[in-house]
């Protein structure tokens, strides 16, 4: 192999090892719809301490989601999407429920994170 073509293998090398150390950093990313009075999907799957990115739209009025365990709680109104990013530092099953008294059902509105 010439000079030449030395060089441009290892500029390939670190431009492909760049990129893949880039995927590997992008959040897991989830979108969760809310509406009276569940969640669409009610069960989420991540993995530990891999970033988690959620992405929480309200299609009818002000929800709520809180992971006690991760110590989120927030706001969900209706309308542009309300995202919320945390790194789960450790496995088990976690639910997550509403915030905002949202309707007659507003109780049964829950699901579970799973982290594996
Ligand atoms: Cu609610």
């Amino acid at each position: 192999m010439s000079k030449f073509h030395q060089l441009i293998f290892i500029c390939t090398v670190a431009i492909l090892s760049l990129f893949l150390r880039l995927g590997n950093t992008q959040p897991n990313t989830v979108e969760i719809l809310c509406q009276k009075s569940f969640f669409t999907p009610n069960t989420i799957e991540v993995k530990k301490a891999e970033p988690v990115r959620l992405i929480l739209k309200s299609v009818d009025v002000t929800h709520g989601f809180a992971i006690d365990d991760f110590e989120i709680a927030r706001e969900i109104p209706a309308g542009p999407p309300t995202t919320i990013e945390f790194t789960p530092d450790r496995a088990g099953e976690f639910p997550f429920y509403c915030v905002v008294r949202c309707g007659k059902n507003h109780l049964k509105m829950r699901g579970t994170l799973i982290v594996r």
